[in-house]
């Protein structure tokens, strides 16, 4: 059954990789499933067709016969349950797994975007300058900890998964600001995620739509 997803027709950050399709695309090369890809514009992501798919008029989006899903986190775990190569065959381990994704968009990712709220949509406003350091703060503690829990291994737990997928993701948000590279470890848990054949794939497919 053909795999449809949504993408920007033109990305803010002109194909770096950051806008949320690239983690969707990335699962589905892992998983050696192949996609197809409607363009929107932002116009078009808040009119009825869009909205019908997406409640709040956002990309990307994931079609596979009758079946329409939308945020990130649920089309990697539904790509992850359907196809070899994102989950371990063992029960704990495939719930690790899951942990580390929700972990990653539940407890990591929250203030790496509160970053890119202060510094791009609030750059205006009178509190930005006070908030940023807060900001900053929070992200630190979180890098620190997830740097003491990865330690030495190559991935999070045992084989790279969906979990790694996502956190990998996550991180790659905060390449423009610096901060990753204040943690070596991170920086290149997240190198090695770009490594990978398949993010390379994503990345470039992306980087086509934007470039063209
Ligand atoms: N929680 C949802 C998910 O994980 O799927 C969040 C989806 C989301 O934020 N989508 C964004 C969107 O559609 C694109 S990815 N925004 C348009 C809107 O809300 O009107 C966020 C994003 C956008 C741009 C860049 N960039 O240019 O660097 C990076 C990330």
């Amino acid at each position: 059954m053909t795999i449809t997803i949504t993408a920007f027709e033109r990305s803010p950050d002109g194909g770096k990789g950051l806008a949320r399709d690239t983690r969707v695309r990335w699962a589905l090369e892992e998983a050696g499933r192949p996609y197809a890809v409607r363009l929107v514009s932002f116009g078009a992501m808040k009119e009825p067709a869009h909205l019908a798919l997406h409640p709040f008029g956002q990309i990307p989006t994931y079609e596979e016969g009758d079946l329409a899903l939308f945020e990130t986190g649920s089309i990697v775990f539904h790509i992850a349950e359907r196809n070899p190569g994102l989950f371990p065959e063992d029960a704990d381990a495939r719930a690790r797994a899951i942990n580390w994704m929700f972990a990653a968009v539940n407890t990591v990712e929250p203030p790496i975007l509160d970053l890119v709220t202060v510094r791009i949509l609030e750059a205006d406003k009178p509190w930005t300058a006070e908030r940023m350091p807060l900001v900053q703060d929070r992200i630190r503690t979180r890098l620190e900890q997830l740097s003491a829990r990865l330690g030495e291994s190559e991935w999070l737990d045992g084989a790279f998964s969906a979990g790694d997928l996502m956190m990998v993701s996550v991180l790659l948000r905060l390449r423009p600001s610096g901060m990753l590279d204040q943690h070596p470890s991170l920086a290149a848990y997240v190198a090695r995620g770009e490594a990978r054949p398949a993010y390379q794939r994503a990345f470039a497919a992306q980087l086509e739509v934007n470039t063209r």
